[in-house]
């Protein structure tokens, strides 16, 4: 395989529902979509689902775009390659910028699936045609609102609904869940907002009494040891998330036995091939592992779930259907989630045509990379209105 041609597409849907986590609100998403494109003419898409800010991690809409165009796209342009690995090798230099290249990375994953004609999942050791899969809801205003939303999603049919916490929003919002839904599968997540004080050791000893399936990732990413030292006081599974970007970090935390369940981002973690490996090291340790979103447009959403088909995501994973946060995605069909399922694709590669159309009308700018006759790299850029990012915290 040798990719001829790659397109970076920086895309802009509005939310259905505001979103707002421990560390910011957003109405749109702004997200990078990848094509890359054969000698054969074969295409495959990937998306660099970053937060227009630094907020979830140090990426930007803006960085992922430089590193991509700069290091990533130029090192795979050209290069002869026999699996999706062995594309991702070509970027091994680059430190950091995991979401940056896990757009390419899944990209040439859904390009190569595509040139075989196999199933994405399967590719990936997929085993199953269905997987349980749960929402995330955020922080709102009132404790009745989110009521509200969650039974709408109950409604909706999903079984696991996980809720944003943060310092101040967190035993009252979730008592009240509870006391609603005593039998559904909750969890919560504080996106690293807690310090880690005994008073915050405190709340997460609360929030264990009301039988939640995790506590991700209370404390700071890098604090692995509070982690540990919360998983000795509570019997609620510690979840990781932005703890664990390599696998070294979750050889770390399995040795510190900071971690009772991991959350696997293909995003966070630099694309489908590192999300494989942590699986299969997760389920070594006999560790549980679901799929972790970002809101990812249809691109993104279809390849993690055909990620969550692997054997090891036994927990229900964030790929809820599309309809929960765009009233039009940008592949068709749409991802639909049905009693708490979502379906695993069975045609070649994503098994979702992209619907180019609405990517071009949604479309803020592009950048376009092709190997020229001289074996250099033609860049075109076009510009869309200045100001990718939100306006922060
Ligand atoms: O921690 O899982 C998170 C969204 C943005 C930043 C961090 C997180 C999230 C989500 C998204 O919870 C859930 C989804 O994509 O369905
Ligand atoms: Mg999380």
């Amino acid at each position: 395989m040798r990719v001829v041609e790659a397109a970076l597409h920086v895309v802009r849907l509005p939310l259905v529902h505001a979103f707002a986590t421990s560390s910011h609100s957003k109405t749109t998403l702004t997200h990078v979509l990848v094509e890359l494109r054969g000698e054969d003419g074969t295409v495959g898409w990937g998306e660099i689902a970053s937060p227009a800010g630094p907020w979830y991690s140090a990426e930007t809409v803006g960085t992922t775009l430089l590193v991509a165009r700069e290091f990533l796209l130029p090192a795979l342009l050209g290069a002869e390659w026999d699996h999706p690995r062995a594309a991702g090798a070509r970027w091994r230099k680059v430190r950091g910028h995991e979401f940056a290249k896990a757009g390419v990375d899944a990209a040439a994953w859904a390009l190569w699936t595509q040139a075989e004609g196999v199933p994405l999942a399967r590719a990936l050791g997929g085993t199953r045609d269905r997987v349980p899969v749960g929402v995330s809801l955020g922080i709102e205003p009132t404790v009745d609102a989110l009521l509200a939303q969650v039974q709408r999603q109950v409604d909706a049919g999903y079984g696991r609904v996980k809720l944003k916490i943060a310092p101040g929003w967190d035993t009252e919002p979730v008592a009240a869940v509870r006391a609603a839904f005593p039998d559904h599968d909750l969890h919560v997540d504080a996106n690293g907002a807690y310090p880690a004080t005994e008073a915050s050791f405190a709340v997460m000893r609360a929030l264990d009494a009301h039988r939640l399936t995790m506590l991700e990732q209370p404390f700071a990413p890098r604090d692995l040891l509070a982690h540990a030292a919360l998983q000795e006081q509570v019997a609620t599974p510690v979840c990781l998330d932005e703890s664990v970007v390599e696998l070294d970090d979750l050889r770390t935390a399995l040795a510190l036995r900071a971690v009772g369940v991991l959350n696997i981002k293909v995003s966070r973690m630099g694309g489908l091939s590192a999300a494989v490996d942590a699986h299969d090291l997760a389920r070594e340790a006999g560790l549980p592992v679901w799929c972790g979103g970002m809101h990812e447009f249809g691109v993104g959403r279809a390849a993690n779930l055909a990620l969550s088909s692997l054997p090891g995501f036994t927990l229900p994973s964030d790929v809820s259907g599309s309809e929960k946060y765009y009233a039009r995605d940008v592949v068709v069909p749409p991802v639909v989630s049905r009693d708490g399922h979502s379906a695993v694709p069975t045609g070649p590669g994503l098994g979702y045509a992209v619907d180019e159309a609405w990517v071009r009308e949604n479309t803020l700018g592009r950048t376009v990379l092709a190997l020229a006759p001289d074996g250099g790299v033609r860049v075109e850029v076009t510009p869309g209105p200045a100001g990718t990012g939100d306006p922060g915290p």
